[in-house]
């Protein structure tokens, strides 16, 4: 065997469009272009270093029922692939799946096509890939839905930490069982879309983490692989040294609770090793990508500030490098008092360089308020209460004249019908 080039991703979640800009001559959503140029940064590597296996550990779309946009994007890219003779392996992933198991997966169809060295595992297996430099071994564990593996009759009377329980004995087993007939003398890969323990995400995905299944991978008889490829965590981590066990994360950011993390995907080199434990070793590195799409949270603390706006701009002025083509969120703090003093419309303006601006938000500390002395409120007309009202709120005169004005003629005019 000579050196094997592998190169892993994961996480593409096409269909993810939120915080698009809509092109005006397409119809279609940046962010669906931000997904496909990180794809084609992938196929364009792997053609362009020759690599022997391109990897894929799962989530191909947002949902089990992408667009036919959607589907042809990635075809066109599969077909470049194809074409360049690169052998690809495609796992599954939850949101790839159908409720039902009669219903076609979200990538099934390649399977169906029964392309030359397009690989899809929807199930868990065991396969042998002949690549360019020679053959390699993929255990395959796609996501596992509950209901394939415990009857519905069985399930009704599990907790659901005893229904995860009874998933991971069963996952675990399934694993156990194709390592053995693994070969020692080949190349092997174990390939897991789902959770492992020691694992991190990030803290604002709302998805089902937590509630499903974590994998131990201590226990899934690793002394038999040479690597493990992750997918499902959206976080570019290593989890373990030996076997090296890596989650690609997402090729794009899917919201602010993976502002922080790099994007990219993993290109590693397995090649003999006459000396080790194993017969292989693995070298590897993350490649970021230069598509993925920058996220970014701009805090600003105005509460004591006579001009709230003001002092956003400036900060927008000086975050302008981080602003620029970013997906951007401003959280002010404001207080009851300078509250009216806040012109959102010139933050809005200030921002145009954003790709997107998610939300502008105020975050307004009430101030106890001025109570006006009872003797004098008797005293005060209702016109001139909302003058003095005005007045503690800060709104400047101008605006504080014409407020009186149409106030003036609500009293006068009296009667409602
Ligand atoms: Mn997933």
């Amino acid at each position: 065997m000579r050196r094997l080039e592998i190169l892993h991703f994961s996480d593409v979640h096409l269909g993810v469009e939120s915080y698009s800009r809509i092109d005006p001559a397409t119809g279609l959503p940046s962010r669906l272009r931000d997904c496909l140029d990180a794809l084609d940064e992938v196929v364009d590597l792997a053609i362009a270093e020759r690599v022997d296996l391109v990897l894929f550990t799962g989530d191909m779309y947002k949902s089990r029922d992408p667009s036919p946009t959607h589907q042809r994007e990635l075809a066109k890219r599969i077909a470049r692939l194809i074409r360049a003779g690169i052998p690809l392996f495609m796992l599954v992933g939850n949101h790839d799946l159908p409720n039902s198991p009669v219903r076609a997966h979200a990538i099934e169809v390649f399977e169906t096509l029964a392309l030359d060295r397009v690989y899809v595992a929807g199930r868990p297996g065991r396969h042998l890939i002949e690549t360019p430099s020679g053959p390699i071994q993929v255990v395959a564990l796609p996501w596992v839905p509950r209901s394939r593996l415990i009857r519905h009759e069985e399930a009704k009377n599990l907790t659901l930490s005893e229904l995860n329980q009874r998933i991971v004995e069963m996952v675990t087993a399934i694993v156990q069982g194709y390592a053995v007939e693994l070969d020692p003398s080949l190349p092997a890969i174990l390939a897991i879309h789902g959770q492992v323990y020691g694992a991190e995400y990030g803290s604002e995905r709302s998805t089902t983490l937590g509630q499903d299944y974590v994998l131990s991978l201590g226990d899934l008889a690793l002394d038999r692989f040479d690597y493990v490829a992750l997918g499902h965590i959206h976080k570019m981590q290593k989890v373990r040294d030996r076997p090296l066990a890596v989650y690609a994360g997402s090729l794009q950011r899917t919201d602010f609770g993976e502002e922080r993390e790099e994007k990219g995907f993993v290109r590693l080199t397995i090649s003999p090793d006459p000396v080790g434990e194993r017969p292989f070793c693995v070298e590897w590195r993350f490649v970021p990508v230069r598509a993925s799409r920058p996220f970014f949270t701009l805090e600003v603390d105005a509460s004591t500030s006579d001009d709230p706006t003001a002092l956003v701009l400036n900060q927008i002025e000086r975050n302008a490098e981080h602003i620029r083509n970013a997906v951007v969120r401003l959280r002010v703090k404001l207080t009851s008092d300078n509250e009216s003093q806040f012109r959102v419309a010139d933050v809005r303006r200030a921002l145009s360089d954003a790709h997107y601006v998610a939300a502008i938000a105020r975050e307004v500390t009430r101030h106890h308020r001025r109570r006006v002395p009872d003797a004098l409120a008797e005293q005060l007309s209702p016109l001139e209460a909302l003058e003095l009202y005005l007045k503690s709120k800060n709104v400047d005169e101008g605006r504080r004249a014409i407020l009186l004005e149409h106030a003036s003629r609500l009293i006068d005019g009296g009667g409602v019908a």
